[in-house]
Order: C-alpha cells, then structure tokens, then sequence
C-alpha cells in the first residue's frame, strides 16, 4: 500500500516533469515546489521582509477571527473546518481558538500536498488546543475535501487562505471553485485569502527577496528532479526570473536557461534548452476586489464580507454557498 503510494507519485511526478518540460512554453507545476526542502525555504519566504503577504493576513486572522466567525454564526451555528493548504496552521490556528471556545465539537481537517506537514500538524496543534478534533488529510485538495464530506456531514467552512489560489491562473481558479462548490452544500463557507493589486514594484520584490531565498525556492525544484527522478540539473545554468504585469495581475516566476544545454531525465529521457529558453515555475496572481466578486459569481459561492489588513494590501473574503 504504502509503496504503490509512493511509486504512483513518482510516476506522476515523472509524467508531469517531461510533459511540462516538453511543452511550448515550457513550465513545470508550481505544487512540486514544496518537498521538505521546499517546505522549508517557504517557511523562509514567509519571514522575509519583502514577503509581505503573510503578515498582512496574520493581521487580519489575529485581529478579526471574532468577526469572522459572527459572520458565519448568524447564518449556521455547527460546522466542521476544512482547510486546504493548511501549512503550519499559524494563522489559521487564531480562528481555530476563537471556534473553540463556541463549540468544542467541531472537526478541524487540515489538508495539504505534504505528507511532512500533516505530520507535523497532528503533532503539533494539540499543543495549542488541548482536545480539538483533528483529522489530517494528505492529498490533492478536491479528493481530500471530498474525503472529509464522507467523513462528517456537518456544515463546512472551508479555508483556503494565504493566497494559494493566486497560484492558478483565472480560467484554473473558476474550474477549481466550481469544483469546490460541487463538493460543498447550501449554507456551507468559504473564507479564501486574495492578494490585493498594490504597487507593481512592493510585489515584485516580495517574489525577488535580497537574500535570495526566493531564487533557492525556484531552484529546488530542480534539485528535487535531480533528487527524485535522476536528472542532471546544473542548477548555476539557470536564472531565477520573477517578472509582474500590473495590467494582467499576473506574478509570473521563470527558470532563465543561462546556455544550451542538454538535460537528462533519468537515463534515456533528455530534453535540448536553447540559451535563453525559459520554464515558467510559478504564478501568482493579484486581484482586484471587483474581480474577486465575478470569482465569486462564476462559480457559484455568494460573497458575505470583506476582512482586510490595515494597509488594504490583502483581503480573506468569506463567501458562502
Ligand atoms: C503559497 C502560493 C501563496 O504565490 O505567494 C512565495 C508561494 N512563491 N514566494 C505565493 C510563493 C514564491 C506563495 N503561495
């Protein structure tokens, strides 16, 4: 069980690699960053200065739990929390308390792409919050969420912070939510984090930090393809490349090919990059509260309020269904 896991992960890993490295134009899947190596350097970039996104939705989860959840209570009082992408909980970890002191009832299931991470929450949280119900969910966020339906019938609220949905582009973003609808009942929650349209150059430099951590980010995945699939990476023939487009709101991260070069994948597998071909690693887009609100709309949730930092830079929305 445990190793048939383990090699269809490999198998996709493997397929998603060479299908996205021979593609035009050639990307790789921005989930594959977060490996334990992966998962530490965002740890990193979430305590850069310039990465300014998660102190901004601390702020808000710190300071307005209260309100979210009353909020949510006027409408239905018992509920489960569904979290996907659930990280380190840190900030999730405030509402969680405030729920707490309601309805000790409730079931947390935390969900995320890292077995290590799910690890860690089982481990760690009851520290936290002694006697909350947690059920750990590792897996691809629709087939958990799903999981977690079969596993409770009550009402969910349904976390999907920190900007995670900026990492698809807004066609994927609308066929995601729909998906998430679908699973989800009438009077069910969604409280999801957008990053806010601000100065073109603030965000660019929180996806370009000075200590380089961002850039080692980007590159790990490389070295994780070397790692795992038996590629021959040089990882100083690439150029970490993070570009913004304020119109679009497209924050786009790109691996430089800095020569020609040829790449094996294992042994027989290789694919030829021209000097200056790029792989487009990652996106993130920024929103408008406008766009957020036609988010809503097309797949089918209803906006109910509007949580922002005090500088207006990011706003965790709760939508319900
Ligand atoms: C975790 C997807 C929200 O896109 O801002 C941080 C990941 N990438 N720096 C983001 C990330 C580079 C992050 N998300």
């Amino acid at each position: 069980m445990e190793l048939a896991t383990i090699t269809h992960q490999k198998t996709k890993f493997y397929k998603d690699v060479l299908k996205g490295l021979r593609s035009f134009p050639r990307r790789l899947d921005s989930k594959y960053f977060y490996d334990a190596t992966g998962d530490k350097l965002f740890q990193q970039i979430m305590n850069c200065d310039e990465y300014y996104l998660t102190n901004c939705e601390m702020e808000i989860l710190q300071q307005q739990s209260d309100n979210i959840i009353s909020s949510i209570k006027n409408i239905e009082k018992n509920f489960d929390v569904v979290e996907l992408g659930a990280g380190d909980c840190s900030k999730s970890i405030h509402l969680l308390k405030k729920l707490f002191e309601l309805d000790n009832s409730f079931t947390f299931f935390p969900i995320d792409i890292s077995k290590h991470v799910i690890e860690l929450i089982e481990k760690e949280l009851p520290k936290q919050i002694k006697a909350l119900n947690i059920h750990g969910l590792n897996g691809e966020y629709i087939d958990m969420l799903k999981q977690s339906g079969a596993i409770s019938s009550k009402r969910k609220l349904v976390l999907f912070m920190g900007s995670n949905i900026g990492n698809m582009n807004s066609y994927e973003s609308v066929a995601f939510l729909k998906e998430v609808r679908s699973c989800l009942k009438k009077d069910d929650h969604l409280l999801i984090g957008f990053d806010l349209k601000k100065d073109p150059a603030i965000i660019l430099d929180a996806y370009n930090d000075k200590e380089g951590i961002t850039r080692e980010f980007n590159l790990n995945l490389l070295r994780r393809i070397n790692r795992e699939l038996n590629a021959d990476f040089v990882i100083e023939n690439f150029t970490h490349f993070p570009v913004y487009n304020p119109e679009s709101g497209e924050c786009k991260s790109y691996l430089v090919s800095n020569c020609k070069q040829r790449i094996f994948i294992g042994d027989t597998e290789f694919i030829d990059l021209d000097a200056y071909e790029t792989i487009h690693t990652e996106i993130s887009m920024k929103y408008s509260i406008k766009q957020t609100n036609e988010m809503a709309e097309k797949s089918g949730f209803k906006p109910v309020e509007y949580f922002y930092d005090s500088k207006q830079w990011f706003a965790d929305v709760l939508w319900k269904c």
